[in-house]
């Protein structure tokens, strides 16, 4: 044993076939019991680490947000979300989600708040909206449940809005964020995916006013996120150079930036 033990530990060319089994033998069940022991220990070490307010725990965390500064860097104008032939669009659409859509809402009293970086508010209507360049886009909708639909919509480019409207203060800012008029639903958004010309604040789905269900009268289509960030029916905006609060983000610990 005690032999068994000096060769183990010991370089020796010297060693009969048997005692090569028994050296090698022993250093795989070393090492494995070694490395099960460190990967039990730190699993146990990262399930007792604090978790934050979405649940999760906070290396898992900084890992995330590591993920998140590479594919921000990563997203740029260069970088299109693919187009499709307007012929292609689903119609009807699919209609998912109706946070923030169940309360009571006259459209002839709708406006969009924005709430500007000194505290004064621009009140917007429909009419304003559609006096701007109108653009459109026929991409695929990806919702982060697992389905996908090629869809067409029409508004403005939100950056246009934004130029237009003066909102330069804003726009050097770091995060946008959007609510229904009844605040239950809320989404927080980084200002380069806002910015992003293929990001609209959009009033018409298949060339027709948006349905009810879709965010009448005005809601974002942000085509580099997945659909939970395309708010319908926008109340108010507001900007931060903090994170903006996000409905799914805060409640069950989705990715805030939920990029593709
Ligand atoms: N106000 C509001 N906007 C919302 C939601 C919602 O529940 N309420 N759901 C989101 C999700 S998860 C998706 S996939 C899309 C669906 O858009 P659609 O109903 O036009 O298909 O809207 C997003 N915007
Ligand atoms: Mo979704």
């Amino acid at each position: 044993m005690a032999n068994l033990f000096k060769n183990i530990f010991t370089k020796n060319n010297k060693l009969d076939t048997n005692q090569l089994i028994a050296k090698k033998t022993f250093l795989s069940f070393f090492f494995f019991f070694v490395f099960a022991g460190a990967a039990f220990w730190g699993w146990k070490w990262l399930r007792s680490q604090p978790s934050d307010s979405g649940k999760t725990s906070a290396p898992i965390r900084k890992v995330l947000d590591a993920n998140e500064k590479v594919f921000d860097g990563l997203l740029s104008d260069k970088h299109l979300t693919k187009e499709y032939p307007k012929s292609l669009a689903a119609n009807p659409a699919r209609a998912n989600g109706n946070l923030g859509l169940k309360s009571a809402f006259d459209p002839n009293t709708w406006v969009m708040n924005v709430i500007k970086a000194k505290g004064d508010t621009l009140k917007i209507t429909l009419d304003d909206i559609k006096k701007l360049p109108k653009t459109e886009i026929t991409f695929n909708f990806k919702c982060i449940e697992g389905w996908s639909q090629i869809t067409n919509w029409g508004g403005v480019r939100f950056s246009e809005f934004m130029i237009k409207y003066g909102l330069s203060e804003e726009a050097a800012m770091k995060y946008l964020g959007l609510s229904t008029p009844d605040k239950e639903y809320y989404v927080g958004i980084d200002m380069p995916s806002a910015m992003h010309p293929q990001t609209l604040l959009c009033y018409e789905l298949n060339g027709q006013p948006l349905p009810m269900n879709q965010g009448y009268p005005l809601r974002l289509i942000i085509p580099v996120k997945y659909g939970v960030k395309s708010i319908k029916r926008i109340g108010d905006m507001y900007f931060s150079n903090e994170r903006t609060p996000d409905y799914w983000a805060d409640k069950k610990g989705y990715d805030y930036f939920s990029g593709l």
